[in-house]
Parts: structure tokens; C-alpha cells; sequence
């Protein structure tokens, strides 16, 4: 062969590619941010967007690595039409088995997320209930009661013949038992699965898919993924049914529940969100994460004299909480503690040059973090034993439920003495927008029955009359491989424009803040006339906001009490309801959208769901499952499509009720109703 010669051709460094600020958000404080991150140089998820793109077999869901044979990719290369499907992993899995067990493993993730969470709860609520603890206590005794039967703990006793009330701290010690007992307990079945309506518990029941206990379907999980052993996708299903279930009737219930017991249950308030919440002149502490039990005693702290003197004495006017994510919600619900932001405003955060301190917990939270805060004053604060960073400058200080006082003070401090620190110039966007939130069961009741009619009935009614087409519950995360609030926005105005009412949660409940949905005054600007004239009547908004993650929980009871107040069927199946989660990106949102399917809802995700690798599989969980659960998955990305698939669902229902007929006499057009409000 001839020797030749190669010049060394030396590669100029390639230029990292950096977000477009208007394209990658539609939120124009997240755009001025991007944008300020660029002119200093700091790096973030918008523009990491850019530079790496998503894998594509990864995104059909027909990747394996559950074994050292592999990873075995099987991408879909071809229509199911082009003859028969004869790719297999190096053990023969099909794309059906992968696609299944992929999936099964984001439910197990998901669920674990949400049930870990739970437990952390109930474990606290044990030191409580054991008087282990003296800075929490039971505020809602109300709600401990209200929950006590669903955990078999009776709330009265015999006593010389007469029914007496029970010690309440007695039952407090045997609801923390009980309830942690569901994580592990050896026999039986979950609790508070007898909360739904019977039908749907029976169907449960008659298809053997009841979880035993929260960790013993995860578990489950994980075994039957594991190579070589459960390769069927039908009964993988099965299995991811018990642990979602486990999860939503579960862990997350419990979770919502015993924090509304201790935190206290919200009811309605005004607050505001959106990065411009934070302070030039105060001290900023950005609290993120998932789980309350900190954030409420460092709302406490940061509100003590003693705080809000130290923070003067450094030169700030006062201190300023805001929250990113869902620990975010639970603050806001609770205490009106504004929200910064939703998941992808994390690091934009940091770059305001004004936070002196972002405490995080678990879930949800960029490792990046790290290294913006390094670029500013910042102190990134771990506080949870599970979720720890590598990186040198994050300082962690572990939070413990016996001195939870003084360990949020030491927090709150540790920020306040940081605000002298600021290096780089201050830069707040303007915008934030005024909310109303901290709906949940209770309130709706309150809100739609009215005093004397603390009920759903009213409702029921209005969605009977058609002036309510139907509920729809909007939640869940950003993703950064789309634009930043976008499909949250388009959908849940393309509903409520149609008279869907929507319950929310999550992060599209902090970006529906944003932009201004969570207040009453929306429903005249956006409103079909049905829902606007309920809202206006009411004096709610047409977006009702119930709380974090965990607290989708609150919608699944929300459906069963419109169940129990009768006229829309029997089951929460015959709603007119649909659920949907348009920029998703966690594990979780996909145990949420597993346990809203099965029991009975049909589920639209946006982006893209990791089946279409698998069309058999796909086409079961599309299809199929309605014909078992009653609900079915769906994916749309077009956000108004997205929207109409689930009008046309709620529309398919109010037929079977025999209801659309009510909803035809409603239409009307403005002339109509001028006429109307003339007589
Ligand atoms: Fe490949 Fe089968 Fe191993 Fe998965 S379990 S990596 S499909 S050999
Ligand atoms: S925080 S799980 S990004 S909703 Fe609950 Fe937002 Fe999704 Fe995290």
C-alpha cells in the first residue's frame, strides 16, 4: 500500500451552541434571563438543549441495557405493514418486552419518588403523633379525623353505654401506625383503595390488580424486569397497575393527607409568581424540592422577629421567600409563599444575582445548580440524606425532624449573613403575575356547594346543564426539548375556552400562575360563556390549583366526591373528564398518568411517550387498557389537537350520559345571550 502522507489537520474548538431566548420560552422573564445567562457566560438547560440531542431509539422506548449481553437497540425502521416484526434482543426480547419493561421502570421510579416521599411524612407524623417532636403539631384535626376511618382507626368509643369521642392523640399514635404499616404490612391489600367508588374498586378487585402494600409493588418491578423473567407486556401492565395504584391511592395519598393533618389543609389565597416575586432589597431564599416538612418550619424561621432583625442588621429590608417545583406549591398552598418558578426556572434563579441561599430537598433538581451557584454568591444548601451533591462548594446540612427548628434557622442565617456577599449585579425581571391558590376537595365543595350545601352537587349540576362541559386535570412538568410553557398554556386555554373546567397541579400550576389563569378575572377574558358564567357566579378561577405533585391525589378524590354526588354515572370512568400532562419529562408523570389510566381516565401526554418503538404494545395502552380500565393512554404534541382529543373524550361521555343534549341548548352566541339577559 503507498505511504501517504496526512497533514495534521488541527480542529478549531467548536463553538457550544447557545438557546435562542424566545424560542426555547414563551415567558418573557425565563427569555431576559436566558439571555442575561449568555451575556455572563453561565450555561444552562436551555442551552445544554441545543447541544445534545435526544437519542433517538431511546425516545421509541426500544432500548435495552437490563443485562451485560446488551445494550440491545431495536429501532423501528420500518411500517407494521411491511410484514412481521423480527427483532429481538441477543435473548430474544421483542420490542413489545423492552418497550413494556422500560416503561414498568419509569412506574416503579415514578412511584418510589412519590411513596418515599409518603413515608418521610408519615415517619414525622409518627414523632409527632408520639410526641417525640416540638415543633410540629397537628393542625387540622379535623382532617385526622376525616381520615381515620379510611386507615380503620375509630374515632369514637363505648363508654358506659354512650358513644364518646376518642383521645385525639390516641388517634393520632393509630393513624401513624397504620399508615406506615401500608408500606410493608405482609398480608392484605392497601387501605384507602375502598376510597374510590365501589365500581371501580370491584373492577380492581375482579382484575387482581389491588396493591398489596406501596414498597412490595416496586419491588415487584424491578424483579420482574430483571432479564429473563416476566416477558409478556400484557402482564408487565398488570403489575405496573398495582404499583401506580400503590402509588396515587397510596403513597401520594397519604403523603397529601398527613401533611394537610400536620401543615394544616389549605383553603384559598392570594399570591403572586414568576421570578419577579424575588427582592433587590431583601434577602432571597429559594426553597426546591418536593417535601414540605422543611419548608414549613423555614417559612416559620424566616418569619420569627429574630430573623427579620438579623436580616436588617446586614442591610436588607426584610426576607423573601419564593419556591421553584413543588416544594414551591406546598409553601404557596399553605402560606401564600410566592413560587419563583417552575422546573426549568431553577437555574435562572441563581442568575438573578439576588439569591442568597436555595435550599433544596429531593427531586427535581438540576446537579447544574451547582455550578451556577458557583458563578454567584449563592449558597446551595442539600438538605436531605438521600439526595447529597458531588460538587465542592454545595454545602449540606442535614435536616432532622427532632431539631427541625434549629436547623431552619441555621439555614435561614446562614443566607441572611450571605447577602453582603452579592458579587455580580442584581438583575430581577419585572414580570409576576397575582394568583388565587390552594383549592383542594374540601374547598371545592365549600366554593361550588355553597354553606348549606357543602357539597358537589352543585357541579354536578352545572355540568348536567352543559354550562360546565366537563373537568379536565392539566399538570406536570417542563421539558426543555420544547418551548418553556407553551403547551401548558395553549391547552388550558383551549379548554377552559371550551367550557372545561381544569384542576391543576405541579409545575403547570406554577406556569398557569404566570400567566395570569389562576385568578378569577381570567374567566370573562377566556372563558366560553358556560364556565365563564359559573366562575363569575362562584367567584373562583376557571384553573383550580390543588397543590404539588403528590397532591394529583386531591384530584383523584375530586373525582370520586363528583361521583358520589350523583347524575354523571357510577364510576369515575363515566365522567366527563380527561387528564393530561403536556410538557412531561419525569418518572413520576408517568406512574401519575398510569394511575389516573387505571382508574378510569383517558390520559393525553405531549411530547412524545417511549412506545411508538413498540406499536403492538402501544396500540394496547392506547387502545386496549380502555376496555379494561375505562381510561386509556394517548400522546399528542400539537397543543390544540392535544386539547380537542380531550374534548372529544369528554363529549364521547356527556353522549353515553345523555347529557349532550343539555350541552346543545347552551351554545350560544353572544346575540343569544344578549337577548337572554335583555328578558
Ligand atoms: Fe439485550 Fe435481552 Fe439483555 Fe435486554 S435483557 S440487554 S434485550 S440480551
Ligand atoms: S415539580 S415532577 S417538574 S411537575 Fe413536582 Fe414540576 Fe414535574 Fe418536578
Amino acid at each position: 500500500m503507498a505511504e501517504e502522507t496526512k497533514e495534521k489537520v488541527v480542529k478549531a474548538p467548536k463553538e457550544k451552541k447557545v438557546a435562542d431566548p424566545v424560542a426555547a420560552s414563551m415567558d418573557l422573564a425565563t427569555q431576559i434571563m436566558i439571555k442575561r445567562a449568555q451575556e455572563l457566560g453561565v450555561e444552562t438547560v436551555f442551552d445544554r438543549a441545543e447541544s445534545m440531542k435526544p437519542c433517538n431509539i431511546g425516545i421509541q422506548g426500544t432500548c435495552c441495557k437490563n443485562c451485560a449481553m446488551g445494550p440491545c437497540r431495536l429501532p423501528l425502521t420500518k411500517s407494521v405493514e411491511d410484514g412481521p416484526d423480527e427483532r429481538k434482543g441477543l435473548c430474544g426480547a421483542t420490542a413489545n418486552t423492552i418497550a413494556a419493561r422500560n416503561f414498568a421502570r419509569m412506574v416503579a421510579a415514578g412511584a418510589s419518588a412519590h411513596s418515599d416521599h409518603g413515608r418521610g411524612v408519615a415517619e414525622v407524623f409518627m414523632s409527632v403523633a408520639k410526641k417525640e417532636t416540638n415543633d410540629y403539631k397537628i393542625k387540622d384535626p379535623q382532617k385526622l379525623i376525616a381520615i381515620a376511618p379510611y386507615l380503620d382507626v375509630a374515632t369514637t368509643v363505648e363508654v358506659d353505654g354512650k358513644t364518646v369521642d376518642r383521645d385525639l392523640d390516641e388517634i393520632a399514635l393509630e393513624v401513624a401506625e397504620n399508615a406506615l404499616n401500608e408500606w410493608g404490612k405482609p398480608s392484605g391489600e392497601l387501605r384507602y383503595l375502598k376510597r374510590a367508588p365501589q365500581p371501580l374498586y370491584e373492577r380492581w378487585k375482579k382484575l387482581g390488580v389491588l396493591p398489596r402494600n406501596i414498597d412490595r409493588e416496586t419491588v415487584e418491578i424491578m424483579h420482574r424486569t430483571h432479564m429473563g423473567v416476566d416477558q409478556d407486556y400484557k402482564n408487565l401492565i398488570k403489575q405496573c397497575t398495582r404499583c401506580a395504584l400503590g402509588d396515587g391511592w397510596g403513597g401520594s395519598m397519604l403523603a397529601t393527607d398527613l401533611q394537610d393533618v400536620m401543615f394544616g389543609t389549605p383553603y384559598p389565597l392570594q399570591s403572586e409568581a414568576n421570578l419577579g416575586i424575588m427582592k433587590q432589597d431583601h434577602v432571597n431564599i429559594i426553597i426546591h424540592g418536593h417535601e414540605p416538612i422543611l419548608s414549613e418550619m423555614i417559612v416559620a424561621a424566616a418569619q420569627s422577629k429574630e430573623m427579620i432583625d438579623h436580616a436588617k442588621t446586614v442591610g436588607a429590608k426584610g426576607i423573601q421567600l419564593g419556591g421553584i417545583c413543588c416544594t414551591g406549591n406546598e409553601m404557596l398552598q399553605r402560606h401564600g409563599v410566592p413560587p419563583a418558578g417552575t422546573f426549568l426556572q431553577q437555574e435562572l434563579a441563581i442568575i438573578t444575582g439576588a439569591c442568597e441561599a436555595m435550599v433544596v430537598d429531593v427531586q427535581c433538581i438540576f446537579q447544574n445548580l451547582a455550578n451556577v451557584a458557583k458563578c454567584f454568591h449563592t449558597k446551595l444548601i442539600t438538605t436531605h440524606p438521600i439526595a447529597k451533591m458531588e460538587q465542592e462548594n454545595v454545602v449540606h446540612i442535614e435536616f432532622d425532624e427532632h431539631h427541625a427548628m434549629e436547623d431552619a434557622k441555621r439555614i435561614v442565617k446562614m443566607a441572611i449573613d450571605n447577602f453582603k456577599n452579592r458579587r455580580a449585579e442584581v438583575m430581577i425581571p419585572r414580570q409576576k403575575a397575582t394568583q388565587i391558590a390552594g383549592f383542594g376537595v374540601e374547598s371545592i365543595k365549600y366554593h361550588l356547594g355553597g354553606t348549606f350545601r357543602g357539597d358537589y352537587y352543585t357541579l354536578n349540576d352545572n355540568i348536567i346543564n352543559g354550562r360546565i362541559r366537563g373537568i379536565a386535570g392539566v399538570v406536570g412538568c417542563n421539558n426543555a426539548r420544547t418551548r418553556h410553557n407553551e403547551a401548558h398554556i395553549a391547552i388550558v386555554k383551549e379548554l377552559i375556552k371550551n367550557d372545561v373546567i381544569v384542576l391543576t397541579t405541579g409545575c403547570n400550576g406554577i406556569a398557569c400562575a404566570m400567566e395570569g389563569l389562576l385568578s378569577p378575572e381570567t374567566a370573562a377574558v377566556f372563558c366560553g360563556p358556560g364556565l365563564a358564567e359559573v366562575c363569575e357566579t362562584v367567584g373562583i378561577p376557571p384553573v383550580l390549583h390543588l397543590g404539588s405533585c403528590v397532591d394529583n391525589s386531591r384530584i383523584l378524590l375530586a373525582a370520586t366526591e363528583v361521583v358520589k354526588a350523583g347524575g354523571l354515572g357510577k364510576d369515575i370512568c363515566d365522567l366527563p373528564a380527561a387528564g393530561s400532562a403536556p410538557e412531561w419529562m419525569s418518572e413520576k408523570a408517568i406512574s401519575i398518568g398510569h394511575y389516573f389510566v387505571t382508574s378510569g381516565v383517558y390520559t393525553v401526554f405531549g411530547l412524545h411517550l417511549p412506545m411508538s418503538g413498540a406499536p403492538v404494545f402501544q396500540d394496547y395502552m392506547y387502545n386496549e387498557l380502555e376496555k379494561i380500565y375505562g381510561g386509556m393512554w394517548d400522546c399528542e404534541a400539537d397543543p390544540i389537537k392535544h386539547a380537542h382529543k380531550m374534548i372529544a373524550h369528554i363529549d364521547k361521555k356527556r353522549k353515553a350520559l345523555g347529557i349532550d343534549k343539555a350541552r346543545d341548548r347552551v351554545l350560544m352566541d353572544m346575540a343569544d345571550r344578549q337577548k337572554l339577559e335583555a328578558m
